[in-house]
Formats: C-alpha cells, structure tokens, sequence
C-alpha cells in the first residue's frame, strides 16, 4: 500500500478526510469514544477547584462557596480570580502588583468558559479586576482579546472605575530595583506568582481563569503568556483544562496549556500531560537555571495535578474529598 493511501486509512479512522492536498473534518455530528470522556467518568456533582501558588487557598474558598451553592464554573472563576487580585499584599497580581521598569502596574487576564468561549485583556492600566473585563470582552463584544488603552477605555465604559494600582510597597521596592536596574527573573517570587485557576461545576462543566501583573521589571508593553488562551489558560469541556505560571515567555514557545489539555486528550493522567509540557520546554532552553515554569490541570472526571521545572511550586486543590489545602506539585529538577 502507498504511503499516502496508508495516510488517508489514518486519517480517516480519526474521522478527518484528505481531499486534493486539503484536510477536511468529517461533516458527522459523531463523538468519537476515544477523545471524549464517557458520561460516566465525568465529575457531574462532584465539584472541583484547583489554584496556583498559597493564594490560591483564599481564592478556592471563595470559588468553592459558588460552586457550593450550585453556581457554575464561570461564575466561581471569576470569583476567586477576583479576591487575589484585589489583595494589595499580592505582589504578583492585579492591586499591590510589581511594576514594570517605567513604575507603571499592567495587567494580564483572560477566562475562559465550558463552551470554550473566551475572553482576555492584557497591557490593562488602572483597573483592579481584569479578570472581570476579561469576562466583559467575552460577553459583551465579538472579540476574544483587548489591549491596552483600548482595554482600559472598553472597561470604562462597561462601569469599571479607575484605581491607582500602585501601592507605597510595590513602589518602594521598584525605586531599589531602580538602583541597579538589573533584569532578572525571579524564581518562585515569595512563593506565588500568577494566579491560574481551573474548576469544574455540579454539571460536570469545566471553566478556567488566569491573571497576573506579570514579570517584575519588565519592559513596558511586555505581556506574557497569562492572557493568551492556549499558553497561559485553556480548556476543552470535553477533555479537561489546564493554566501555567511562571516566566510567560517559556510557556508562550510552546502554547503550554493547549498541549497539556491535548496531552490529556490522548489519554494522560492531569500530571503526566504537564510533566510532559515542563519537559518539552526544558528541552528546548539550555540555560533553566533561572527559568521557573509550572502547570496545573484538571480533566472531566474531576482527578488533578501539577508538574514545575524547578521545586518549590505548589497548588490549591478543593474538593468534597479533602476540603481546601496546598500540594507541592513535582519537578523535573531536583534542589541541588
Ligand atoms: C508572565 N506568567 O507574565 C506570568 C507571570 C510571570 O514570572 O511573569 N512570572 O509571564
């Protein structure tokens, strides 16, 4: 058999025709067994949450009341999304959040919904709530992602108010950064960075948010990967969901959080999919020495993991099981 007929046999199995050098997906409204989670594996009335670095304790709490209560997973994103970023104590996101070298606070947000809707903001000024301007995009305009002054104007028109962002201990500590004025990532920033989280509702239907101010330090107009759906954040309502935290610019090479969720479209465990994501990014940087990168994913029968290239990233997992508490996710490194 030629190799392009043995080709077109593979392909259609998959239910993907090839027709004069173009794929076609099949027109049939069939769901394929092997890439969709059967009913009965599905998490239905067993919610979950799961929330990178110790703030995601405060923010599965308050994600898991919604979920309690038998809101959806949408709702209870945006919620726990909602409390970091509104910490001033949080140097790592939204109100409180470090700077980049201008002294200037800007943030990176997107969300996204069962029906894979989505919905992002990035370069964000003065606002304390991306998350929720990130929801607006989705659900109020025809676009996925805003930017910018643009971004600011849309929020204000959608009633969000102005707020300096910038508190007397973020801009304290830019001022002695200002010194040396030297750029370098920090791994594990007192242990939280961006804040990703994923849940899954009573319906069994899976939603996801991520939010950040990013790298300290960085230039203005940097964004990184926290607002772009498929690195930072993503989501197959079918298969599972999966976000990242870490230097964006890692996770951006190798559209993280869409291979963790292909990975466990395949069939890997939630752990294994990231492993094998830290894995592939650390394959292609040769220098990781100060390179932090970690995922996080949660598939539709409701089991969780999380796989860093370094130690020292953990998460918050909330579940009827166990109740609200931090696990240290595993690396690929060891501490020397
Ligand atoms: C970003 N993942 O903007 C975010 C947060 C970060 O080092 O900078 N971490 O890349």
């Amino acid at each position: 058999m030629s190799k392009d007929r043995r080709d077109f046999l593979k392909l259609s199995a998959l239910g993907i025709g090839a027709v004069g050098g173009t794929v076609l997906t099949s027109c049939l409204n069939e769901t394929s067994t092997d890439t969709r989670v059967e009913d009965k594996k599905r998490a239905k009335g067993k919610p979950v949450v799961l929330s990178t670095w110790n703030h995601g304790i405060p923010a599965n709490e308050a994600a898991w009341n919604l979920l309690k209560a038998g809101k959806g997973s949408l709702d209870a994103i945006e919620a726990g999304a909602r409390v970091v970023e509104s910490d001033p104590k949080v140097r790592t996101v939204g109100k409180g959040g470090y700077p980049d070298r201008e002294g200037k606070v800007t943030l990176d947000a997107c969300i996204m919904a069962p029906d894979s809707g989505c919905g992002s903001v990035a370069f964000l000024q003065e606002i304390e709530n991306p998350i929720s301007v990130a929801r607006k995009v989705m659900e109020e305009t025809p676009h996925v992602m805003m930017v910018g002054e643009g971004a600011l104007q849309f929020a204000l028109e959608q009633g969000f108010e102005k707020t300096n962002l910038l508190t007397e201990e973020a801009k304290k500590d830019w001022q002695d950064w200002l010194r040396t004025s030297e750029y370098k990532p920090k791994i594990n920033i007192e242990n939280h960075d961006t804040i990703g989280l994923l849940a899954i509702d009573a319906e069994g239907n899976l939603s996801g948010g991520c939010t950040t101010s990013g790298a300290a330090w960085k230039l203005h107009g940097r964004v990184g990967d926290s607002p772009i759906i498929g690195a930072g954040l993503f989501l197959d309502n079918e298969v599972g969901a999966a976000c990242a935290t870490g230097l964006g610019e890692a996770v951006v090479r190798v559209a993280g959080s869409a291979m963790v969720v292909e990975m466990m479209r395949m069939g890997m465990s939630p752990s294994e999919a990231c492993k094998q994501v830290v894995q592939r990014i650390y394959d292609k940087h040769r220098d990781v020495k100060d390179l932090q990168v970690g995922f996080i994913a949660l598939d539709k029968a409701g089991n969780y993991g999380g796989y860093s290239l370094h130690p020292g990233f953990n998460y918050a997992i909330c579940n009827d099981s166990g109740g609200n508490r931090m696990e240290d996710a595993k690396s690929i490194l060891t501490k020397k």
